[in-house]
């Protein structure tokens, strides 16, 4: 539950306090101080990733409210001649596909040195046997847009904000239903500019409005609405992780409509965290969900 209208935001934030006073209490927080002394976290740009696999074939996804989300498939060369030509004169007519949701360090895995010490212990230690399968990258160029929704198996989520800076605006899972769902996940109002003619409803809502910056982490709670714009060009990457309870809460959520398939992918974790199923036997089934559209 968030008590106030502003993100707390903590230096170096112990593990311990991190899951009592924040994931315990479902509080988000910035964390910073842990970023910067990575081995190599100032290294990163998409040139870097060009010049380390340069053939390596990515997708990436453009946002319509009319025609849903669209994956086109292009190799980091081509994505990141597309982003450069687009910082050159940046217009937000037509901008660059955004690539969102990409298991990077499975494809360029010398990354993975890049990123020592990585903060594992913020995490179940279920998810600390290959920790970096679970991690989704978000590559793009300044003004992407990922429109208002919630991660879709209601799981914890710790975001790592590398390169660039982003504008979320966040809500609590209560102000949902001032928010105009659309389907499971997907809500119809923009925080940015709220049509409060159409949807009215939204000015009971209590967004909480803040700039994640380049080496910073952000918690956010199972089900924190979120909408995030990206300031500059940028690099981030996220764990979607439950606790062995938020496995057992999401599970609950079949019932308020949550679609078979996150059910199935929660089922899967909760076997792990609360049936304690060993990761190697579970990744088997639940690696689908790394490419899964939702
Ligand atoms: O960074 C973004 O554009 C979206 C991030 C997001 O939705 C997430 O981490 O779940
Ligand atoms: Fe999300």
């Amino acid at each position: 539950m968030i008590v106030s209208t502003e993100i707390e935001r903590r230096y170096k934030l112990s593990s311990n306090e991190f899951q009592i006073e924040y994931v315990q209490k479902r509080k988000p927080v910035i964390i910073s101080g842990v970023i910067p002394s990575w081995n190599s976290y100032d290294k990163w740009s998409i040139e870097y990733f060009k010049n380390l696999s340069s053939h390596v074939k990515i997708y990436a996804k453009k946002f319509s409210s009319t025609q849903g989300i669209q994956v086109s498939s292009v190799t980091i060369e081509e994505y990141a001649k597309i982003i450069n030509d687009f910082e050159k004169n940046p217009h937000d007519n037509d901008l660059p596909p955004y690539c969102h949701d990409l298991p990077l360090f499975s494809l360029i895995p010398a990354l993975i040195e890049d990123v020592q010490p990585f903060p594992l212990d913020y995490l179940p230690k279920w998810y600390h046997f290959k920790w970096w399968r679970y991690c989704q990258f978000f590559i793009g160029s300044s003004q992407s847009i990922t429109p208002l929704h919630f991660d879709c198996l209601l799981t914890n989520n710790i975001f790592f904000q590398i390169v660039g800076r982003k504008q979320f605006t966040i809500l609590q899972p209560e102000d949902a239903k001032y928010c105009y769902r659309q389907g499971w996940r997907w809500f119809l109002i923009d925080p940015e500019k709220p049509d409060y003619n159409k949807y009215p409803q939204y000015k009971y809502a209590r967004p909480i409005k803040f700039i994640v910056n380049p080496g910073d982490i952000l918690y956010m709670p199972p089900g924190t609405l979120h909408h995030v714009r990206s300031l500059d060009t940028s690099i981030s990457f996220n764990i979607d992780w439950h606790t062995s309870k938020s496995s057992l809460n999401a599970l609950a959520a079949f019932r308020k409509g949550m679609p078979i398939q996150n059910s199935y992918y929660n089922f899967l974790l909760a076997m792990g965290l609360v049936m304690k199923m060993p990761p190697q036997m579970v990744f088997k089934f639940y690696k689908s969900y790394l490419n899964y559209i939702s």
